[in-house]
């Protein structure tokens, strides 16, 4: 477990990205952030800075030793606890040149604050006790999240739902406890067949909740990484004139001459809230050069590390050889056969095949219907819901598929009469692994390893 030993360092780090900008902030957080920032900051209104309300902005500027001005900045303070780290912070917002804001954060250093570790600010928010470990790692999503959707569902993780979930697991998990162990204790009480039947029935109701939860991992995982689509087909089908109307703009080089592509493009795209990295590819066929040789070799790896396939078939022509050899190449269960040039009349003999669906890469015709396969597909029977909670973290879904195995051995400890104390052993398991989950009870280096994910500043 993970001991708290308390944080007697004041820390400092430059909080806005790297780079010019209008404003860039540096973030002084700890006991001696007050302190800190006394020795540098020159404020119009002259006064110590330990009687600075909670939460007030100061006009004013940073000195160098010498007293030379560095930069003109506001100072906004908030005392501790009311803090992003329930410590006393300083917020200094300077001209936002990299020059600048590495003279301000010098200054810090020079008086008694050292660098922030990546997430430090976000860990001791967290060690403090302001958010749990759930929370935290809400932050790091957000601020990685690609879509407005992921953002969305991420902002119901940071303001406790999930949170809140695992703690009314772990409530009903320690109410079927005390059951099992006043079973266990009293167990002359002989309304015995009858508690046995009501904390099994409990860990059956519990066990669905989970169930229920692991359930989102899936949607969960998709909304926060994306999914990478790859577009395959012989050559001169429209796989670069279907790339340009799904990012609808002209991306990718389309002639009629085959073999236009060569390099792997990919572009990311937002279908439904999801991140989608597109990737055309070479056409594949027998290389005529090395270069073919080598674009074919590059088109087929792609296929082998895609979520999803578009194989594009053009419908104008009849089927031959080469459009077999490319579905013979295909493997991916996640493949959509799109059947493309929808706008000329159609050859005889192409036979239906798998989910597939026609469109007019050139019309930009049935492109809506081919996003629609795409998300149905990438999401299977599980509904998008914004509302709901979504686990989207390795992390949590393992912790949460053990929790639901400790359960299944319990529920078959409790049909054993003989061996109650281990449905207490598992039970017990399942509710380390939801403290595991929050950080109520976790062990050092997941902790370490959670907050290394994170930039400095966060
Ligand atoms: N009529 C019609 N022509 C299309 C359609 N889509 C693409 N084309 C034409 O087909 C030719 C080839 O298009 P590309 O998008 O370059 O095909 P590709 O599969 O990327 O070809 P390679 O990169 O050479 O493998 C171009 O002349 C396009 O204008 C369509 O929906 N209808
Ligand atoms: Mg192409």
């Amino acid at each position: 477990m993970y001991q708290y030993k308390g944080v007697e360092d004041t820390i400092a780090a430059i909080i806005t990205p790297a780079g010019t900008g209008g404003i860039g902030t540096v973030r002084v957080s700890g006991k001696s952030a007050l302190d800190v920032v006394g020795r540098f900051f020159c404020g119009k209104t002259p006064g110590p800075l330990t009687l600075w309300r909670s939460h007030s902005i100061h006009y004013g500027w940073v000195k160098a030793d010498a007293g030379d001005i560095i930069d003109e900045v506001l100072a906004a303070f908030m005392r501790a606890p009311k803090s992003y780290t329930c410590e006393d912070v300083v917020e200094i917002s300077g001209h936002g040149g990299p020059a600048v804001m590495r003279a301000i954060l010098e200054r810090c250093f020079q008086s008694g604050a050292r660098l922030a570790e990546p997430g430090e600010f976000t860990k001791r928010a967290f060690l403090n006790g302001r958010i749990d470990l759930v929370q935290a790692e809400a932050v790091l999503d957000i601020i990685t999240a690609r879509t407005e959707a992921a953002v969305r569902a991420v902002e119901r993780q940071l303001k406790g739902d999930l949170s809140a979930e695992l703690e009314n697991l772990r409530g009903m998990l320690l109410s079927v406890l005390a059951g099992v162990e006043a079973i266990l204790n009293f167990p002359e009480d002989d309304t015995d067949a009858g508690q046995a039947a009501r904390v099994q029935r409990d860990i059956q109701a519990i066990a669905m909740r989970l169930h229920a939860l692991v359930a989102t991992a899936d949607s969960g995982r998709i909304l926060k990484e994306g999914i990478r689509v790859v577009i395959c087909g012989k050559p001169n089908v429209g796989k670069s004139s279907l790339l340009n109307a799904l990012l609808r703009v002209p991306r990718a080089i389309v002639t009629d001459i085959a073999g236009t592509t060569r390099d792997i493009i990919e572009e990311c795209v937002n279908i439904n809230g999801i991140p989608v990295n597109l990737v055309d590819t070479a056409g594949i066929l027998l290389p005529r050069d090395k270069v073919e040789a080598e674009a074919v070799r590059r088109s087929r790896a792609s296929m082998a590390s895609a979520d999803m396939v578009l194989c594009v078939i053009d419908q104008s022509c009849p089927p031959d050889e080469a459009d077999r050899a490319v579905m013979a190449e295909i493997s991916n269960p996640h493949t959509i056969i799109v059947f493309n040039k929808a706008d000329l009349p159609a050859a005889p003999g192409h036979l239906p095949a798998g989910v597939q669906v026609r469109v007019s890469a050139l019309k930009r015709e049935g492109i809506d219907e081919l996003r629609a396969a795409m998300i149905r597909i990438a999401l299977g029977d599980v509904a998008l819901d914004a509302r709901g909670v979504l686990i989207n973290d390795v992390r949590h879904a393992q912790a949460l598929r053990r929790a639901q195995q400790a359960l299944e051995r319990a529920q078959e400890a409790v049909l054993n009469h003989d061996s109650l104390e281990f449905a207490a052993e598992d039970v017990k398991a399942a509710v380390n692994e939801l403290d595991a989950i929050t950080g109520r009870d976790v062990d050092a280096d997941v902790l370490e390893h959670i907050f290394s994910k994170f930039c400095i500043g966060k």
